[in-house]
């Protein structure tokens, strides 16, 4: 059984994965707007890799016997910046799920949840993975600066991105 402690933290996630979500569609909704129909299809795969984080706290919190509860969900910006800022942003974003991440896995510690702390294992590592793919895109961007070439090159990149279940 999961602690009333724990089961509020997780809850909390879920919805911190959902805002995720929300947020990513609203920028693949921005990317479209501005014609980068690669950058949409790279927010879109992450929408749906947020609403799969939301399932595995959903799926771990009824396992363990506790009750799933649905908070309100903030309302995501609809304008943003330039490429570049795109991923600023998401970068930011990333960092501070990671915050999060990390911040239930000193709760789990702290309660000597041993089942929760092995659960986690698999966020902190998807966390690393997260912040490093949009380091990597973020450093292309970086690269190219303004130029309509490169930048036509990477949203050429970003439109190949598929979605995987996790596992
Ligand atoms: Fe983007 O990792 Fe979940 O929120």
């Amino acid at each position: 059984m999961i602690s009333k402690k724990m089961e509020d933290a997780f809850n909390k996630q879920i919805n911190e994965e959902l805002y995720s979500a929300y947020l990513y569609q609203s920028l693949s909704a921005f990317a479209t707007r501005i014609g980068l129909e690669g950058f949409a299809n790279w927010f879109q795969i992450q929408v749906q890799e947020e609403i799969s984080h939301s399932q595995k706290f959903y799926s771990f919190i009824s396992e363990r016997g506790g009750k799933i509860k649905f908070l309100q969900i903030n309302e995501p910006p609809a304008e943003f910046g330039s490429p570049l800022e795109l991923f600023e942003l998401t970068l930011e974003h990333e960092q501070h799920i990671t915050k999060c991440i990390n911040n239930l896995m000193n709760l789990a510690v702290d309660e000597k949840d041993h089942a929760s702390q092995i659960f986690l294992q698999w966020y902190i590592t998807e966390q690393v993975e997260e912040e490093n793919n949009v380091k990597t895109i973020l450093d292309k961007l970086k690269l190219v600066g303004k130029e309509g070439h490169g930048l036509f090159m990477i949203d050429k990149d970003l439109s190949t991105r598929v979605f995987t279940p996790p596992a």
